[in-house]
């Protein structure tokens, strides 16, 4: 039998029982070292799904998805990780490819909605916040990018070694743990790849992502990190 990658699958849920169980036969579970949970407090049967299906459960002090993301990298041994959210909106097929990236030496591996060959769940539905993604995307390449262009620098969808995501030191506690993490990896000019994904419908239940808190929490973020910015030195 072939021998598991080096790598822990992290699941990261909210309440997410319909898109588990629509998901579930297609997670590569049995590819990898480990398969954990990192749960925000679900009430709806998730926790029991994955229990039931021997998955442990982490629980977290607070709710938040930044905190989610700490919590996995500390309660974990492998060399690297992906995070996954059994949502609806990201393929399973995609999981094991993010991991070889970061396998084959990415430092940060993103499935993109914004590159050649992908797209956007909210390309149709919610043009308003597709823009607006892109152009936080803009600002953090213009900010702190040195490399070649970051389509994506948004998605959750990602893997990279837990080496790395506890040297980032990140603080965010909730969604936009994903925008720290891409402008910390630039500011540091690791290589970052990226995977063309097509972004599907929720499965189930509601977003918990609130546009304007949401997008007021994105900006926050690029302003802790602009001392960091390429108009203000090398960066590091
Ligand atoms: N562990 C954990 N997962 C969360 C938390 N908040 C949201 N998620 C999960 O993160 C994923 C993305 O959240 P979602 O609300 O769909 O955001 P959107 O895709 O940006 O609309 C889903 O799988 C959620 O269940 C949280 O506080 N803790
Ligand atoms: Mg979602």
């Amino acid at each position: 039998m072939e021998r598991p990658r080096d790598s822990t699958l992290v699941l990261l849920t909210l309440n997410e029982i319909d898109g588990l169980r629509l998901l579930w036969d297609r997670i590569p579970v049995s590819a990898f070292a480990r398969t954990i949970a990192v749960d925000g407090g679900s009430t709806d049967g998730t926790r029991e799904f994955l229990a039931a299906r021997g998955v442990p459960v982490l629980d977290q002090p607070i709710p938040g998805r930044g905190v989610a993301f700490r919590v996995a990298a500390e309660a974990t041994d492998t060399d690297r990780l992906v995070f996954f959210s059994p949502d609806g909106n990201e393929d399973p097929a995609d999981i094991e490819p993010l991991d070889d990236l970061v396998a084959g030496g990415a430092r940060l591996a993103i499935a993109s909605r914004f590159a050649p060959g992908s797209q956007n769940e909210e390309q149709d539905a919610i043009r308003a916040r597709a823009r607006v993604n892109q152009a936080l995307t803009w600002l953090a390449n213009k900010l702190f990018n040195t490399g070649p262009y970051v389509t994506d620098t948004i998605n959750g969808f990602r893997a990279l070694r837990r080496e790395d995501l506890l040297a980032l030191e990140t603080t965010v506690k909730r969604f936009p743990i994903e925008y720290q993490i891409s402008i910390r990896a630039m500011r540091r000019r690791w290589p970052i790849a990226e995977l063309p994904t097509i972004e599907a419908p929720r499965a189930g239940g509601e977003s918990k992502a609130l546009s304007w808190p949401v997008g007021k929490d994105h900006l926050k973020v690029l302003l802790t990190e602009l001392p960091g910015a390429r108009i203000f030195g090398t960066g590091r």
